[in-house]
């Protein structure tokens, strides 16, 4: 009997959870009404089960102080915004045989109406057909296409904006900035099956990638004992273990975001030390490998090869006002010509070591974020002569890392964003929030805070990065109010993964999350997207150094317009 009742709540319960399932794909698009982002509240807990709240949570978090930090100050007005910013097509019925999916093989673009010859300035349109494996046209729209136009020989390419009629066909539009010879290339990064395959698996399968804590602590005898268990953030649809009293809970009081670990075997919650990323699980049906596997993602389409031709014009299109906060990002925002990036979202210059270190001199630069943010902090060391890395014995994935230079008065520091991180193993005390450390900085017009943050969310459902995001604006905000001279920089997200765990079509619509949320709030958006999408250099998602550099420019230009 007991058994049975046992059974029928089981059956119940997931019975639920893919009623919940289906709700949330069928209205995945912004045309449902999604709750606010926020995080999950802690059950009330007797305290007998060992579970060890590290933060002074209070028990009743409406009766105190800290309750004024639940919401980041995000409206359904705004979460309606970014979830319209975040709608996608694709297909309108399950896609049972590759067959039916888009196949870059047969799908192909062409240029319309080809001129002779072009002016610098002008632009250019061209359309893509998406077409299945059966040379059928596609009906519905969400293919994942990326589009350039480009020169080999004069290493030069801009990027360009490729809107979906929703039926199958697709419009790219460029701008044609330099003079010279040029030509389209068109490639499927994804195409509206797999992006499906990639929606479903972000709303339904965080823990595909997951995380090991380290619990150090002594045995009965005195030895010292480590104790390895799996990790993950407490999220709406992320589960860690179905069973109750799992595990341990670490929920930070000001940002509210909770951290999870089964509990280990025999030491208690409070002696949690380390974390590092723990592994990948892939869930993928076979049908789903297919539509991710390398023929069908990522491939450039057999297209319009005809040359254009591009003379020189009176058309001033590289010269714009100086850098300053809140610049939109346009389409085209500039382009590559002899690897040398043109920014058209302002007057961006470019760098010797000399200037670089001049422009620097009697600043504090806070780099915050992940690898690619890193790179940065490097690029910065290995250019200027006299900015020396200190060695600080910290884990470099994580830092905090520094640099300083005595004669130019120069302190440049690097911390990773908090968790989730996946990192080598690190002491849990160095992962810290963005959020919290900007709240904990004086800032001026001596200090110029750059941060980023976007391949380590992928997998988790999007109100989990909204809420962080939402965060992070409530602290910049809050920031440039007490000290209106800090120079805030936020570098997007660049191209590079592919994958189930991260994917360029993740990053993008994270990207647009980050976009929408700080549109008006006074910072500097640096576009590193367009940057790593149009670059002749097969793609990482670490950029080479060439791209580095001209990130770097833009960065600088910021700090130092003049
Ligand atoms: C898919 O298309 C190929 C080539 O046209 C064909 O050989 C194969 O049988 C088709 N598979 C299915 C499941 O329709
Ligand atoms: C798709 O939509 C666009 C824009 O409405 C239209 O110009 C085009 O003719 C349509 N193509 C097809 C194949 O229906
Ligand atoms: C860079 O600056 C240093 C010191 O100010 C100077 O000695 C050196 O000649 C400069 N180098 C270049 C290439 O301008
Ligand atoms: C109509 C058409 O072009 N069909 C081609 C689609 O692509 C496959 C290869 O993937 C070809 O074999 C077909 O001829």
């Amino acid at each position: 009997m007991a058994y049975a009742q046992i059974k029928g709540c089981v059956i119940l319960t997931v019975g639920l959870q893919f009623f919940l399932v289906l709700w949330s794909y069928m209205y995945d698009d912004g045309k449902g009404a999604k709750p606010l982002p926020r995080p999950l509240q802690h059950q009330p807990r007797d305290g007998s089960d060992g579970v060890a709240i590290k933060t002074q949570t209070p028990r009743n978090p409406e009766a105190s102080p800290a309750s004024a930090m639940k919401d980041p100050g995000l409206g359904a007005e705004e979460w309606d915004r970014i979830q319209r910013a975040l709608h996608w097509g694709g297909p309108d019925h399950q896609v049972t045989t590759v067959n039916m999916s888009t196949s870059p093989d047969n799908s192909t673009f062409v240029i319309n109406d080809l001129k002779n010859t072009y002016h610098v300035g002008d632009e250019l349109h061209v359309t893509i057909v998406a077409k299945n494996f059966a040379g059928v046209p596609k009906r519905y729209g969400g293919d994942f296409f990326q589009a350039k136009v480009y020169s080999g020989k004069q290493k030069a390419s801009v990027f360009g904006e490729v809107l979906d009629h929703q039926n199958g066909t697709y419009s790219a539009r460029f701008t044609l900035p330099w003079a010279g010879e040029a030509s389209v290339a068109v490639r499927l990064i994804h195409s509206s099956e797999a992006v499906l395959v990639l929606k479903q698996h972000r709303n339904t399968d965080s823990d595909r990638i997951y995380f090991h804590g380290y619990f150090v602590g002594k045995n009965p005898q005195g030895a010292r004992v480590e104790e390895r268990v799996e990790c993950n953030i407490k999220w709406d649809g992320v589960v860690l273990s179905a069973q109750r009293n799992c595990c341990c809970e670490y929920q930070d009081a000001r940002t509210r975001l909770t951290w999870q670990c089964r509990k280990p075997g025999t030491l208690p919650c409070d002696t949690l030390v380390y974390h590092s990323v723990g592994g990948y699980r892939n869930r993928m049906t076979a049908l789903e490998k297919i539509l991710l596997d390398s023929k069908h993602v990522n491939r450039w389409l057999k297209g319009d090869a005809r040359l254009i031709r591009v003379i020189a014009s009176n058309a001033n299109i590289g010269v714009r006002e100086p850098c300053k906060p809140g610049l939109p990002t346009l389409i085209p925002a500039g382009f590559y010509l002899n690897n040398v990036w043109t920014s058209f979202v302002c007057g961006a210059r470019h760098f010797t070591a000399n200037d670089t270190a001049q422009c620097l001199k009697d600043k504090h630069i806070y780099i915050m974020g992940d690898s690619t943010s890193r790179q940065w902090f490097d690029f910065l060391i290995q250019t200027v002569p006299t900015l020396r890395r200190m060695n600080l014995h910290t884990m470099f994935q994580v830092g905090p890392l520094m640099a300083v230079d005595v004669q130019n008065n120069i302190d440049l520091h690097y911390r990773s964003h908090g968790l989730p991180l996946r990192c080598f193993k690190t002491p849990m005390s160095s992962l810290h929030y963005m959020s919290n450390e900007i709240d904990d900085m004086v800032g001026g017009p001596h200090t110029v805070i750059v941060f980023n943050m976007w391949a380590h969310f992928t997998n988790y459902p999007l109100t989990f990065f909204t809420y962080h995001v939402f965060l992070i604006r409530r602290a910049v905000v809050a920031l440039l109010r007490r000290a209106p001279g800090t120079k805030v920089v936020i570098k997007t997200a660049n191209t590079g993964y592919k994958d189930i765990y991260g994917s360029d079509w993740f990053s993008m619509q994270l990207d647009r999350i980050l976009r929408e949320a700080f549109r008006d709030v006074g910072v500097y958006i640096l576009d590193v997207w367009q940057m790593t999408a149009c670059h002749y250099n097969t793609e990482n998602i670490h950029p080479a150094p060439v791209v580095i550099k001209n990130e770097i420019d833009i960065l600088l230009s910021f700090v130092c317009p003049q």
